[in-house]
């Protein structure tokens, strides 16, 4: 870098307190900050460098913070689950769940003072929350039914723990992945029907085969945000099926992204710091080539077609494992909200019914594998499942949501409740004849992924009888699984006290809904 390109770098507020303490350097004063109390702690801690071990203060419920883990490929087993209820059982009403959209859990409530004891508890049962907020890579999805599904042409979970091993230094924290100019999605996939929504990530694996030898294409710069949505485009890169591979190129995509943040300027604008600003600036041919610089090697190119052939699955109901007598079984939880209870009761049914293992998807829904042929039957009869049922609704079943306004400040409306009322309500009143999804996010940051929906639904100001009141945004025609795509705005600011019949003529007209 020259010094006059240097001279005139002007680092963002984020990238100024970066560098005035690295975000993993709270981790060495995690108990201080648990004795002294969040009220003692400087705003930057608090605020901003806490969330690099994924502690996130929630300025709507000040002192009760959000706790984000890392899950890898969604996947995690009783005795784990068993941990997080009890961790949020003491916290009473306060303490609560929610399943993520990338296949993860936070929890909710937790007390600062509580959180060395907290890592402690993580530790011992083998979880982390480090590096889940910020600029860090975030949790690494895979197909939830790895190693199971009987269509699968990868299992992806060994690829995705050894990837969180690379990028949080098995959990330790790792200084030199940790300061990316943003955050940053890695996706794999390992079945055909691209359960992981690699359009949305900043970088994807997909299946392909080339040679008849199969491996991956590699799809980069996907992603979601107030500024700009963009789909993920080729890399024309293929890699062989090799979890090393992967890895390795995973770690030097991440490098060039952080070592050249701040000569191509992304660590000025934090609207223009995800990875397809660098793409947009260098091209892909330029990405790829400093991609093999940093490997050492040339890369192969892309194969000419990818193996996903298949619609994505919602995985709700008892299905055949590709392990002959063993069936999973997708129970849903409605907006994947879970209080202590509801955890406990699932981890029994794990153990009871399954091999201990739970699986976590991105449409915030459980899944328990291993259940055999027959215990199915007495599995359908535990009560538990009149709560997280197996065949909800139609509308009820295909809704996702974001936190919204209960919890985050960034939400213009409530979400979670204000959705689930609505299907449910729409359900009640209209025969549905095919699957709509519906996907809910409480402002246009996307986390609810509101482009990705049959309907999408966005926060936002809207005016009722000369009020400003709660409103949406919506958006229509977002695909995924096989030729994914991204939904489009379709009309603006409808309130949400009008939201219903404005939903319900687009089922009837659009999806073939029927009154009751
Ligand atoms: Fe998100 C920020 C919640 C998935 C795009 N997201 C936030 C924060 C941390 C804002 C805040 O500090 O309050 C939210 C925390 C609220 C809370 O208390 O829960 C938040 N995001 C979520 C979760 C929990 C939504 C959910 O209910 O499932 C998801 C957690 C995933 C995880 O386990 O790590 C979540 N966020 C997403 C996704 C979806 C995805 O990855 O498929 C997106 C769009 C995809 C993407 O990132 O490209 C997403 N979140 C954002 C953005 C916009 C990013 C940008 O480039 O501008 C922000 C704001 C930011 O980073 O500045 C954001
Ligand atoms: Fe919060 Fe907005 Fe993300 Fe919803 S979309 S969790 S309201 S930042």
């Amino acid at each position: 870098m020259t010094v006059t390109t240097e001279k005139k770098i002007k680092l963002n507020k984020i990238e100024k307190v970066k560098a005035a303490k690295h975000g993993l350097d709270v981790k060495k004063e995690i108990e201080h900050f648990a004795q002294i109390g969040w009220e003692a702690l400087n705003e930057d801690d608090l605020i901003v460098r806490l969330k690099w071990l994924g502690i996130f203060f929630r300025p709507v419920t000040p002192g009760k913070f959000m706790l984000r883990l890392r899950m890898p490929n969604g996947i995690l087993n009783s005795q784990q689950l068993t941990t997080l209820a009890q961790i949020i059982q003491r916290y009473g009403d306060d303490g609560s769940a929610d399943i993520t959209t990338r296949q993860n859990i936070q929890l909710r409530g937790v007390l600062l003072e509580d959180i060395p004891t907290i890592f402690s508890q993580l530790e011992a049962v083998g979880l982390t929350s480090i590096q889940s907020g910020m600029d860090n890579v975030r949790n690494l999805t895979g197909s939830p039914v790895a190693g199971i599904d009987p269509h699968e042409l990868y299992d992806t979970r060994e690829v995705n723990y050894k990837l969180q091993g690379m990028i949080t230094n098995n959990g330790e924290g790792n200084y030199e992945l940790s300061n990316l100019p943003r955050k940053f999605n890695i996706a794999v996939e390992g079945a055909k029907d691209n359960s992981i929504h690699a359009e949305i990530n900043d970088v994807a694996f997909i299946p392909a085969y080339k040679d008849e030898e199969l491996g991956f294409n590699v799809l980069i710069g996907g992603y979601l945000s107030a500024q700009r949505c963009a789909e993920a485009i080729p890399m024309d890169v293929w890699v062989r099926a090799d979890d090393d591979e992967i890895v390795e190129l995973c770690r030097a995509i991440l490098t060039v992204y952080t070592t050249h943040g701040l000569e191509e300027r992304l660590r000025e604008n934090r609207g223009k710091a995800r990875l397809m600003w660098l793409i947009d600036k260098w091209t892909m041919n330029r990405f790829r080539i400093e991609v093999e610089k940093e490997l050492g090697k040339s890369l192969q190119f892309a194969a000419p077609e990818d193996e996903i052939t298949m619609d994505k699955r919602d995985h709700l109901g008892v299905h055949p494992q590709k392990q002959e007598g063993y069936s999973y079984i997708g129970i849903h939880i409605p907006v994947g909200r879970l209080d202590a209870e509801g955890m406990f009761e699932i981890a029994r049914l794990a153990d009871v019914y399954g091999n201990g293992e739970i699986r976590a998807t991105v449409e915030q829904n459980f899944i328990i594998p291993y259940v055999a042929d027959d215990k199915v039957e007495a599995f359908l009869s535990e009560p538990i499942l009149q709560r997280y049922p197996l065949n909800p609704t139609t509308l009820v079943r295909s809704l996702i949501s974001c936190t919204g306004a209960r919890y985050c400040n960034f939400a213009l409306v409530e979400t979670k409740a204000r959705g689930l009322k609505l299907a449910q309500e729409l359900d009640e009143e209209l025969n549905i004849p095919q699957r709509v999804r519906i996907h809910w996010t409480g402002c246009p940051n996307s986390c609810g992924q509101a482009q990705a929906g049959d309907i999408g639904l966005m926060g936002t100001k809207a005016k009722k009888d000369g009020s400003v009141v709660e409103g949406v945004n919506l958006f229509l025609g977002g695909k995924v699984g096989k030729d994914a795509k991204l939904g489009e705005l379709s009309q603006k600011s409808i309130p949400c006290d009008d939201l219903k019949p404005v939903l319900k003529d687009i089922l009837i007209n659009q999806f073939g809904a029927t009154i009751k």
